[in-house]
């Protein structure tokens, strides 16, 4: 008989312990990511993954659900093509539907130096391993045949970044499946429980990016956790608060090169299907996909000012209208329903920061991931776990520590999309 009504929650309650192997602070897709692979992986499951709100309540909820690999650097193609590897069979391993749709990905060039920008990249991602390609316009017309390939728009398309394999997911679906699998291996999740305070031996401040190569940051180890419902012991702390980074980290005594920029997005009244492909615009700075569900999602770039603001702006709407009107002016009249903001944690060269703290045994990083954390959830997560259950960081994850803010090797990406280069 098919069974109409879940009897059993996703992910249950419990009680806080007062001690913890691992307290993982954020329960977004990378938290719940990192606390999985460490019970999958390493079965270390003695894990706390606290959450000051919901699950996903963060930019795992607000993102625009966006997955691609075609990114620029040497370090961040291989990174998020093993993420998008992750996710592809992220369905069958959780057992829980994710509605990946690999649609493909478009990235639109409107001047010429846009246009050399996607050959770069489309030559990084060939010798990489990764599917994409630099089109023109007699294909991409055949690809998005509601898109305006007229000399009409004030910057008409001149070519495209072509990426089959990219496309969308459900993002809920990928906080709740997660959730589900940690809940399963006896992972504790902890929904509105904040992180108020997060304890160390050592001096009460470290300024790990700054401190000049060749001096060793001072000393600590990590003890534990005050949350709002009581302390926890732990030697294991990794702070996956996205937007609000800096603030945890400063519990900790740890101050990040990172600044907090809102990103918008908004989603119309659904539609017929007329949109198969995922349109991102090098040079508008919009980016526009339709859902199973008919409605078009449309993202900005980052606001130009700091602030933990989750609210949207009319002149950022009037901005992703005026623009996806531009490319499609077939929606003059659809109506939007609902606008918002997610947080972003922006790095200086537009990379995460991922893994230890020099001076600071057990606090873990997975920070600073900007406009691009969603699609990067589960490599961040596998490797993030590998890298606290076995001491050592995991060459894949190397290129993005702290450390390269004071040896002065940074991670230009330049294909971070919504973000003006
Ligand atoms: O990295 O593809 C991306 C993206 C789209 C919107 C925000 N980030």
């Amino acid at each position: 008989m098919i069974q109409l009504f879940r009897k059993e929650r996703m992910w249950r309650t419990h009680d806080l312990q007062r001690s913890y192997d691992v307290v993982i602070i954020g329960a977004g897709v990378h938290g719940l990511a990192t606390a999985y692979y460490l019970g999958k992986d390493h079965g270390i499951t003695n894990v706390a993954v606290l959450e000051k709100s919901y699950l996903g309540a963060g930019n795992s909820g607000r993102n625009t659900a966006i997955i691609r690999a075609n990114y620029r650097t040497p370090e961040g193609v291989p990174f998020f093509a093993r993420s998008l590897a992750l996710y592809e069979s992220l369905s069958r391993e959780l057992e829980w539907n994710l509605l990946f749709n690999q649609c493909g990905h478009l990235t639109l060039a409107h001047t010429d130096s846009s246009v050399d920008g996607l050959r770069v990249r489309a030559e990084t991602n060939q010798i990489m391993g990764v599917d994409s390609r630099v089109i023109y316009r007699d294909e991409i017309a055949k690809l998005v045949p509601a898109l305006d390939m007229s000399d009409r728009p004030r910057l008409p398309v001149l070519a495209a970044l072509y990426h089959p394999p990219g496309g969308i997911i459900r993002h809920d679906a990928v906080v709740w499946g997660y959730a589900r699998a940690c809940d399963r291996m006896g992972i504790e999740i902890h929904p509105f429980t904040e992180a108020t305070d997060i304890h160390a031996t050592g001096p009460a401040s470290r300024n790990a990016a700054d401190t000049p190569p060749g001096i060793e940051p001072p000393e600590g180890k990590i003890t534990g956790v005050e949350t709002a419902k009581g302390g926890i012991a732990a030697k294991t702390v990794v702070n996956c608060t996205a937007g609000w980074a800096t603030v945890v980290s400063r519990m900790a005594g740890v101050s990040l090169p990172i600044v907090t920029q809102p990103l918008q997005a908004c989603v119309t009244e659904p539609l017929k299907p007329f949109l198969d492909k995922v349109i991102v615009s090098a040079n508008l700075h919009v980016y526009v996909s339709q859902t199973d569900r008919g409605d078009l999602v449309m993202g900005a770039e980052v606001d130009p000012l700091q602030s933990y603001s989750m609210l949207g702006t009319l002149p950022t709407l009037e901005q992703m209208a005026t623009y996806t009107l531009e490319l499609f002016p077939q929606l003059h009249n659809v109506s939007v329903l609902r606008q918002w903001a997610g947080i972003c944690d922006m790095t200086p060269d537009f990379s995460p920061i991922i893994g230890g703290v020099e001076g600071l045994e057990g606090y873990y990083l997975d920070v600073g991931w900007g406009t691009y954390g969603f699609k990067a959830g589960p490599v961040a997560g596998k490797y993030l776990a590998e890298c606290i259950a076995t001491g050592k960081t995991p060459e894949l994850i190397e290129p993005f520590a702290l450390s390269r803010f004071r040896n002065e090797t940074l991670v230009g990406e330049k294909a971070a999309a919504a973000v003006s280069h």
